[in-house]
Parts: C-alpha cells; structure tokens; sequence
C-alpha cells in the first residue's frame, strides 16, 4: 500500500519541493484548501482532506482536518491488531507523515493595531491537533513542523527507502511537542495580558506603587523551555544546561544576543544576569557595573557612559580583573576604549547595544571576550515573573525584589540632616546594596561605589570589609545597609572610616542606640522601613 502523508501548512516556504520529493518516494499526499492549491499550481497531484473526511471544510476553515478519518489515520497503533481492525471497518487509511505548521499567531500579534478577533481566528486547532497525534504515534508515524528541516528528511527518506529511523522520527516529535508548548504559552500570555488590560480599563487605572498582581500557581509547570547545553556547572565536574522561562517579557540575560566571544559558561550567566539586573534599576543616567562571583565590585552613574564606567572600574581595580560589565547604553568606541585598557582583563561585557567601531574595538582587544547585545533596557513591573531558589526537594517561589524608594519615603532619625549631594548618594548606594549578597554594607561617594562588604555573617564584619576595600576614599562618603543595624558597633567602624551620612531599614530594638552613635558621631541616618536582603 502506498505511504500517505498529509501536508498542511501556513508557511508555504519549500511545500512544493518537499511534496515532490515525498511523490518521487510513492507517497500519496492528502492536503487542506490554501497548501492543495499551492502543490497543484506546482503541478503535483493530491487529494483534498475532504475528500477523506467525506465532509467540506466547513465554517472559513475552523474546521478542515478534525476528524476520525484524519485522526484515526495517525493514532493507530500498526502492531495492536484491534486497531488495524476497526480502521479496515471504517474504511481509514493509515496516515505515516504529516508536514504541518501553525497559523501565524505570533506573528499576528505583533502587528499594530491587530483586534482581539484577529488574534482568535489566528489560534490553529486542527494544526496542533494533528502535530500532537502524529507526535504521539512517533513509533510509526513521523512529524515534521520546520520547512528548515524539509531536506535533511527527504535526504534520509532517500537514503532509506522512503522511511525515517525511529530516532529521527522520536527527535522530530519531540520537537513537535515542544513547538506546540511554545505556541499555546504565547496564546497564553496574550489573553492572560489582555483580560489584565481590559480588568484595568474598567477599574480604576493603578497607582504606579500598586503591586503587580501575581498568581503561585499549586502546581508549577513547564513555563521552561532548554536554550542550551553548558560545558558544565558551577564547577567542571557537574554537568549543566541553560532553560529559557517563556514568560518573561523583558529584556534579560537570556534574551541577550551574543555577538562575540566563547561560548558562555554557567558563571558567566549568572554574573552577566547580576550585572544586568543592577544596570537595569538605573534609567534616567548612564550606569556601569562591573561584577565578580555575582556581587557588584564596582558601579557608578555618571552625565556619560565612558565616565560611569571609569568610575565603576576604579571602584576596585584588583577585583575588576576578570570582571563581568554591563552597561546601560549603546557602547561607543571611547567606551569601548576604556574598557578594553592597558593591563585590564573582562569576562563579559553586555549592553543594549554596540556602535560598529566599538564591537571591533573589544574583539581585537579579546578574541574571547563575550559581547552581548540586550537591546532597550527595562524592567517590566505589570508582569515581572517570579524569583526562585532551589532548596533540596523543593522550590521556594517569590516575587521579584522590584521595589523602589524615592526621597520621600525616607525617615531622617538624627540631628544631622544629610545633604542634598549625601542624599543623592545615599539613593544611589541603596539601589546597589539591593543587588549585593547579604549581610551587605556599600559605601559610596560621588554616586560612585568605593567599597563592598558582601556576603558576610555579621553586618559589623561587612563594615569592615566595605571599609577596608574603600581605604583612603571613603571620608566624607555614605553607607547603605540592607538590613537593620542590630548593634552601634557597626556604626563605630563607618565613623572611624569618616562617613558621613547612612542608610538602613530600621526596625531594630537597639534602633535607639544606633541612632545615639550616629548622632555622637554627627552623622545622618535616614529609615527607609524595608529591607533587601539577597541570598
Ligand atoms: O482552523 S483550524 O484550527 N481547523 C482545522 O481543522 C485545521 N486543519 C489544519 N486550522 C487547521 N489547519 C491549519 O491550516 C494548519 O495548521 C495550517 O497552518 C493551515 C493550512 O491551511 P491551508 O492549507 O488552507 O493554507
């Protein structure tokens, strides 16, 4: 019996060539309206679904291919004799491939000014269904949803016989599956966003302090989809792979695109995806930071890149070697310059994006260094996503740490009042205190980070550090804690570094005397009444 396959597809790139191809083998092809009409124009002979289905593509197409004829022809199991049986009975033909792929809803989407009536009719039902039987049936039944893949299969169909191994068919279904996931998030997303919108539209709009409304599902399912395989782990010896979270619509370490440079390695993911996030929270100035092993060791705003970067890399050289830099504009060649320095040595740089001279710049500089690409930065707070962290045998799920303070949400709790220049500082230092390991003290000056205390078991010993890393440059700068002084001892060690202004949560019981040593000190401490611990 000759083999069938039924072609149906929206992109009609290469059909023609992949039918003929599968003619030439001996199959028989049974196609729909739009793809029958294509393969006849390209003078191929087919047979129209509904001449198998005995029923008329009806109501414009929303119902062409679902049918018992159709599905029956791809579910049944060729071994399970009853099967093969009640096919026989109701005068079904098997079906052994099917070349489909979807109606373009992504695409549809995307266009300006498309009605939600639009976006509907573009949800293919029949294609996923078909996709998702044949997928099913892979054991004798092969799918194939990629017009790139057209010629490598007819190359192997011709190599044998006119049939696919069992591997590539079970490679080919997975990839249907996966293809299909991913069509039915973003159709997902779509609605799920536009019932957002119109719940808006007729409530009042939101306060832009309003929380996004979030939803912890009780089960978390696949919102995950492989991007790549790593060379391995944290370390060599465990194996490790990078997945993508299909929600998420913002620019991100996992939308960046790499333009240069080695593969990425699972450290270099994390300490980009750190140096990012940082840059992220600074908009309204060009913003440099400079990563190691997660933390920020250097980060500066500044009235152009160049200078924030510099500022950011003289935060501490030492620790700058090998660094991890993001940047919150377009790279250009003086940038680019400063970067690539005498005696100076980066991982990864990534930015929105690279003037020509500036990318050939830092790929002569380094043929390895990492070079990606972001596009416009911005945090996407309607529908941030989740923040997770893997505990053994299970998940801890919470919101994104997305809060932001202004001026006037700071309590002034000393006699001395900070300065507006302190103030300014004391603003900057606490959106970076938020991207530093707890217990975390930075110090800063001249909307410059000089010094890092990170990942510390007390906050007194994270002064220390923070001071010691900053020696000579701190005098006269500020101090952003991400939780609560427990004890004025810490406050002891920033008035012997000569701060002079400090930032905290508050919410001690020893607030009072924490408050007195900064006032014996004439120091100004301001509450902010949240904390950012960061784990
Ligand atoms: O409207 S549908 O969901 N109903 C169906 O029964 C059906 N069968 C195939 N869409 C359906 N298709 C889709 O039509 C395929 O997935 C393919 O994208 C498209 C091909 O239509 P045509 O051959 O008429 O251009």
């Amino acid at each position: 019996m000759a083999k069938r396959a039924l072609l149906s597809v929206s992109d009609k790139r290469g059909i023609v060539k992949m039918a003929r191809g599968l003619v030439d083998l001996g199959y028989e092809i049974i196609s729909t309206g739009g793809t029958a009409r294509k393969l006849r124009e390209g003078g191929l002979e087919v047979i129209d679904v509904s001449q198998i289905t005995r029923f008329p593509e009806m109501m414009d197409g929303r119902v062409k291919t679902l049918h018992p004829a159709i599905h029956g022809g791809l579910l049944a199991l060729r071994d399970n004799s009853g099967h093969m049986e009640q096919l026989e009975e109701q005068g079904i033909k098997p079906i052994d491939m099917v070349v489909v792929n979807l109606y373009p809803f992504a695409e549809t989407i995307s266009r300006p000014g498309v009605t939600l009536e639009e976006a509907i009719e573009n949800i293919d039902i029949g294609g996923p269904s078909m996709i998702r039987s044949a997928a099913k049936n892979y054991c004798s039944v092969a799918v194939v949803t990629d017009p790139d893949d057209y010629d490598k299969i007819l190359t192997e169909l011709n190599e044998n016989d006119g049939d696919l191994s069992l591997k590539t068919r079970q490679r080919l279904a997975v990839k249907a599956f996966r293809m299909t996931a991913e069509y039915d998030t973003t159709i997902f997303d779509y609605l799920q966003g536009r019932n957002e919108r119109d719940k808006k539209e007729t409530s009042k709009a939101k306060s832009s302090k309003e929380e996004a409304d979030i939803v912890f599902p009780e089960v978390i399912s696949l919102n995950y989809i492989k991007k790549q395989d790593l060379r391995y782990g944290e370390n060599p010896h465990q194996r490790a792979v990078f997945y993508r979270e299909t929600n998420l619509k913002e620019p991100s370490i996992t939308t960046a695109e790499k333009l240069h440079g080695k593969e990425l390695s699972f450290n270099n993911i994390n300490d980009a995806n750190g140096a990012l996030e940082l840059v992220k929270e600074f908009t309204d100035r060009p913003a440099a930071a400079v990563i190691k092993h997660a933390n920020p060791c250097g980060m500066a705003v500044a009235d152009t890149l160049e200078e924030a970067y510099r500022k950011a890399h003289a935060g501490d050289p030492l620790s700058a070697f090998g660094s991890i830099v993001a940047l919150n504009r377009e790279v250009s060649p003086e940038v680019a310059r400063e970067i690539a320095g005498k005696d100076k040595f980066v991982e990864v740089v990534i930015a929105p994006d690279y003037m020509t001279e500036a990318l050939e710049i830092l790929k002569n500089r380094w043929k390895n260094v990492r070079l990606l690409r972001t596009g416009d930065l911005f945090i996407n707070r309607e529908k941030p996503g989740y923040d997770m962290k893997k505990v053994t045998g299970g998940l801890l799920v919470q919101e994104r740490d997305l809060a932001i303070i202004n001026e006037d949400d700071l309590k002034i709790v000393t006699e001395v009042k900070p300065t507006e220049g302190q103030l300014r500082d004391l603003l900057f230092a606490w959106k970076v205190v938020k991207h530093v390991k707890s217990n975390a003290i930075v110090m800063a000056k001249d909307e410059m980070v000089v010094g890092v205390g990170a990942g510390q078991m007390s906050r007194v010993d994270a002064m220390i550090i923070a001071g010691r890393k900053s020696e000579g440059r701190q005098e006269g700068g500020v101090v952003a804690s991400d939780a609560f002084f427990p004890f004025p001892d810490a406050i002891e060690e920033a008035a012997a570094r000569g701060i002079k202004a400090i930032i905290q949560p508050g919410g001690s019981i020893r607030d009072d005397q924490v408050i007195e040593a900064a006032n014996d000190h004439k120091i100004a401490m301001v509450f902010t009444g949240r904390r950012h611990f960061r784990h």
